[in-house]
């Protein structure tokens, strides 16, 4: 791999965006390279958890790569369009949870991959942000309508419109945040531990049950919910985990 790094704690892939010197910005490469990465991983039973951050102190990922998109024919911007929103799409209904790890600038396309993540843990330096009307485009990886599901229709119309950057502290009042970090990488690895002693049958069902309710009607999303949670009364991990509470021990789960 060119511009990705990766490595295993414990149950946890922790994959790095490695360009520092372009502040992690994402080329084709960089989407490429990662979407082998989270596809390649999402069946390994020794995987629980990822994370995705980026190389360096100073950047998360800084956006699209400016360079690369301004001598892009139309048929290259569709090219790329397409590979980004799938792979984005691809990262927001993994069945494994994923934490973006924002170790400071989180701009643009970064921010719309941060959006695509399950959990956002930030660095007190993050400044996030969609500066794209400021260069004429909007966000494009589907960006505009995650933001708005996070931060409700107002402040995603003032962040997109204004292409403020935005400080943690400030990120977090929004909900943009679940948290602001002293190590963000560190904190990142022991969340995955805590979520990894769970079992994953049922982590896959909860994340699915959300993802999916989102795009069907309230009331029709209450089925989604339904079926999932049925479904689990075949595993073995629920067996596992209602008679372990029974027998005051900890639950093993198979997965
Ligand atoms: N692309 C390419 N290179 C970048 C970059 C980026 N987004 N951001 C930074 N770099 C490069 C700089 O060019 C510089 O490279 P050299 O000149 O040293 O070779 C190096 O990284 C260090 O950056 P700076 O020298 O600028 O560092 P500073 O500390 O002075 O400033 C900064 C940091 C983050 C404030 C600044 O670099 C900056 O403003 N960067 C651009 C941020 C930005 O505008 N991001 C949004 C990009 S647009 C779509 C799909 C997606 C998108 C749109 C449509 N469709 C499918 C339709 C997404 C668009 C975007 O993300």
């Amino acid at each position: 791999m060119k511009n990705i790094k990766t490595n295993l704690e414990e149950n946890t892939l922790v994959i790095t965006i490695n360009r520092p010197d372009k502040l992690n910005a994402l080329n084709e490469t960089v989407l490429t390279e990662l979407e082998s990465i989270i596809i390649d991983n999402r069946d390994k039973p020794n995987i629980k958890c990822v994370i995705i951050t980026g190389e360096g102190d100073k950047a998360f990922v800084a956006g699209a790569d400016i360079k690369e998109m301004s001598s892009f024919s139309s048929m290259d911007a569709i090219k790329y369009s397409n590979k980004g929103i799938n792979l984005f799409n691809i990262i927001e209904s993994y069945p494994k949870p994923i934490i973006a790890a924002v170790n400071g600038y989180a701009l643009g396309g970064g921010l719309e991959l941060a959006l695509a993540c399950h959990i956002r843990y930030i660095s007190k330096n993050a400044i996030l942000g969609l500066p794209e009307v400021s260069l004429g485009l909007i966000p494009g990886f589907g960006g505009t309508q995650r933001l708005r599901n996070i931060v409700g229709l107002g402040n995603a119309i003032e962040i997109i419109t204004s292409a403020n950057h935005i400080k943690s502290e400030d990120a977090k009042k929004l909900g943009l945040a679940n948290k602001i970090c002293d190590n963000v990488l560190e904190e990142s690895i022991e969340l995955c531990k805590k979520i990894s002693n769970n079992s994953s049958t049922a982590i896959r069902n909860a994340i699915q049950s959300i993802v999916s309710g989102m795009n069907v009607n309230y009331y029709d999303s209450f089925s989604i919910e339904n079926n999932l949670f049925s479904q689990l009364y075949e595993t073995e991990d629920s067996k596992e985990g209602m008679l372990a509470f029974l027998e005051r021990r900890k639950p093993k789960f198979k997965d």
